[in-house]
């Protein structure tokens, strides 16, 4: 299978672990990428069936709203009862790298307001050890330079993800040839750097179901 059909199969699993719990006063979180919007094609189908979503990006927002799907903010919504997004890497705890589509600081809110993230990748997204994808880290446009220092001694390559401006009006530093033995960790350093807005690891807030599409079918791992 193709890398595009495993991302069609694990969109359809999405549908199928979210329907049972869909209804009319259900407000779903939706994220960002190429998978997700395989996700957001296929709800389409089940409009009417629940209330609506919160989207993490306005590349997402725009493809709910296109498809008739109600939008919400997430300040008038509370928690959400579930959340689907993609990864860029996720290892066998469920820790994951996201950011690359650089909506990193939404998702991360997203998710934190989620009672369940459901993680929809393809085989090629499951890693041993979370770094080979280059870590995204957004921060504040004036302390792009200075975060940057710190990511060196940190062990990073930082490179400025040049001419790309985050919906929040930020900027994004990607992490290269970065090694990170302890996510949990790591996650709470990068937070502490003055001028850093979010990390693209996502350790705290894992994901609770990952739908990862393979050759064999789509595995569900918990
Ligand atoms: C989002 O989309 C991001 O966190 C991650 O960067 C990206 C994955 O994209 P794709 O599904 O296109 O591989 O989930």
């Amino acid at each position: 299978m193709t890398q595009d059909e495993l991302k069609d199969a694990v969109a359809a699993a999405a549908i199928d672990e979210i329907r049972p719990h869909l209804g009319n006063d259900i407000v779903i979180g939706v994220g960002t990428g190429s998978t997700a919007n395989r996700f957001i094609d296929r709800l389409a189908e089940l409009r009417g069936d629940f209330r609506g979503a919160v989207a993490s990006s306005m590349a997402s927002a725009e493809r709910l709203r296109r498809h008739g799907i109600d939008l919400f903010e997430l300040n008038e919504t509370g928690s959400l009862p579930l959340y689907i997004d993609g990864a860029d890497e996720v290892n066998a705890h469920l820790q994951m790298i996201k950011g690359g589509g650089g909506a990193l600081t939404r998702e991360k809110i997203v998710a934190a307001c989620a009672e369940r993230f459901i993680c929809i990748a393809d085989a090629s997204k499951k890693v041993e050890r979370l770094g080979n994808f280059p870590l995204p880290v957004e921060v504040i446009p004036m302390a792009r330079s200075y975060v940057a220092r710190e990511l060196v001694k940190l062990g990073a390559d930082p490179v400025y993800r040049q001419g790309v401006v985050t919906d929040n009006g930020n900027q994004i530093i990607d992490c290269f040839e970065f090694v990170i033995d302890d996510p949990l960790t790591m996650e709470a350093r990068l937070n502490a750097i003055v001028g850093v807005v979010t990390n693209g690891l996502f350790a705290a807030r894992g994901a609770d179901v990952l739908l990862l599409g393979t050759a064999q079918g789509v595995e569900r791992l918990l």
